[in-house]
């Protein structure tokens, strides 16, 4: 007797748990990792900044917006070709494929952090607004980083 009764609480607890781990998922699909910030040249503004965002989920992620208290605006940058030239070129938004990884990285996809807070930060938190999967919040250290060929920062 004892037995069954245990199998019939295990079936039960499991079947509670089962969906609490499948909504948690649903929320928490995306997953940011490696984030960096370049430290902002002395005077400047403006400087740009760097992750690897995962999708977990099948469904793909649409991130429509960043933002942070370090910066007054963030944007979503591409590096583009144009005749012969690497330019910057502003984006609405990026697709995160399902099951995907995506790279901001130097030289190509990348945040841009506009009016940046002046001061010895260390670090600054990031949230990237998506329009279907809720929203990330990161913390991103503010290193040096070496610059892209000088080409590749015209805006
Ligand atoms: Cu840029």
């Amino acid at each position: 007797m004892k037995k069954i009764a245990f199998i019939i609480v295990a079936t039960f607890i499991g079947g509670l748990i089962q969906p609490a781990i499948a909504g948690h998922h649903k929320l928490q699909k995306l997953t940011v990792d490696m984030a960096t910030i370049r430290a902002p040249i002395p005077g400047h503004s403006m400087t740009a900044g760097f992750l690897t965002i995962r999708n977990a989920g099948k469904d793909s992620c649409t991130l429509s917006s960043a933002g942070s208290e370090f910066a007054e605006k963030i944007e979503f940058h591409t590096h583009q070709h144009v005749d012969g030239m690497m330019k910057m070129r502003p984006v609405e938004s990026v697709e995160v494929a399902g099951n995907s990884t995506l790279e901001f990285k130097p030289g190509g996809l990348h945040l841009m952090l506009f009016g940046v807070k002046e001061g010895q930060a260390e670090s600054a938190d990031i949230t990237l607004g998506t329009d279907n999967c809720g929203e990330i919040t990161f913390n991103a250290p503010i290193k040096s980083i070496k610059s892209a060929p000088a080409k590749a920062m015209h805006h």
